[in-house]
């Protein structure tokens, strides 16, 4: 089938080097060589479960992960033109305060690298066809001072191929309603990087019926639904704290259409015109000041990796219409359970899913599978 332009905003990597960095470990996240079969990634906190053996522990990582010849040839079986690569969840979250620095700088440059060697024979072409790649960049969240941390964005704007910064909901290591983060959301403001929020430490297990949890349904329940609502929490959590109306001109992408925000923000929003709390409503608390739709359709870009007509309904009705959404893959995750299955079938669903969602709409189409990104984040 032939497509406009298709850009995929939601596709990871881990360099050779996070790679190495994750084979010297022993807690999470790291990966274990079995002495036969293919290496294990343990990056979920219920993937360190005791009760299974070390070698089936996590999930396979292969190739895919960290061979960038392998991320170019899926865009080419699945028709993507241009990818923005992100690092891959956990990022630097784990590391030791004195180590974040060189390692942001040192994933970021790696990042520029592969971006600059892949797109320079075509430099200066049509991006259609042209199997181009862009970066998200990843930051020192644990440093010592935000300072660093403000410095690493301010550095990333000199990395042509960097179009935003990617991050997790910890933040600092209390959360992105911590004031402390306000030089970080000022400096990607100022910058104009495009912050993708994105989750990996899911709900706690007690949850999902307490450990043991992906013995019995593997991880159905903390990616199906941990992830979500950990985004959800996350950005509901910066609206409450005014992060949107100290910094009303930062952009976020979130991940997953958002979690369930498109669905929720209704009730998130009567729940605030209700609190006793907030001075509005008699309180002492300042509460936040924008609505939740005005920040939907100002602040927020969702991607458009949710499988379903649905939930892609509920994406664009929160954006009041398609100029925020912009398609994804997951790439490298979720791949086909059958060896040598070239499709991937979670990119395929959700190419139906939007061709379903929005038929006979081919403006619409066109702009969540490339129009809107290109256009984002300057990509011609
Ligand atoms: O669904 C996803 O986005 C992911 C991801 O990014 N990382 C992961 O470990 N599993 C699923």
């Amino acid at each position: 089938m032939s497509r406009p332009l298709v850009v995929d905003v939601h596709t990871h990597v881990y360099p050779p080097s996070y790679m190495a960095m994750l084979r010297a470990r022993k807690t999470v996240p790291y990966i274990h060589d079995p002495a036969t079969g293919e290496p294990r990634l343990i990056i979920l906190s219920s993937d360190d479960d005791p009760s299974i053996p070390i070698d089936e522990r996590g999930r396979p990582v292969d190739t895919s992960y960290s061979d960038i010849n392998v991320k170019i040839s899926f865009m080419q079986e699945h028709g993507i033109d241009s990818s923005v690569i992100s690092l891959a969840n956990p990022w630097l979250d784990f590391l030791e305060p004195a180590e974040a620095q060189q390692w942001a700088q040192r994933i970021n440059n790696d990042l520029e690298e592969t971006c600059a060697q892949n797109n320079k024979s075509t430099e200066g072409l049509p991006l259609k066809g042209r199997s181009t790649l862009f970066a998200f960049a990843a930051l020192p969240l644990s440093a010592p001072s935000p300072d660093i941390i403000v410095n690493e964005i301010k550095r990333l704007k000199t990395l042509p191929h960097i179009r935003g910064v990617i991050m997790g909901t910890s933040g600092l290591g209390n959360g992105l309603d911590d004031e402390k983060l306000g030089p970080v959301w000022a400096a990607l403001d100022e910058m104009q990087l495009l912050l993708f929020l994105h989750p990996h430490y899911g709900l706690p297990n007690e949850a999902f019926g307490g450990s043991g949890v992906t013995n019995r349904y593997g991880h159905v329940l903390p990616l199906a639904l941990g992830f979500p609502l950990e985004t959800t929490i996350a950005v509901t959590r910066m609206l409450l704290s005014r992060v949107f109306d100290k910094f009303p001109t930062l952009q976020i992408l979130l991940a997953h259409s958002g979690g369930t925000l498109p669905f929720l923000a209704g009730r998130i929003e009567s729940c605030i015109m209700h609190e006793r709390k907030f001075v509005d409503n008699g309180g002492d608390v300042p509460g936040p000041k924008r609505s939740i739709w005005e920040v939907l359709k100002t602040n927020i870009f969702l991607d458009a990796v949710v499988y379903g007509t649905a939930g892609l309904k509920a994406a664009a009705a929160a954006g009041e219409g398609t100029d925020r959404l912009m398609f994804g893959t997951d790439h490298p995750f979720f791949p086909p359970l059958n060896e040598g299955e070239k499709e991937w079938l979670s990119v395929t669903t959700n190419y139906k899913a939007i061709d379903k969602t929005f038929e006979g709409q081919q403006e619409a189409v066109a702009a969540i599978l490339g129009g809107n990104a290109a256009r984002v984040l300057k990509l011609e």
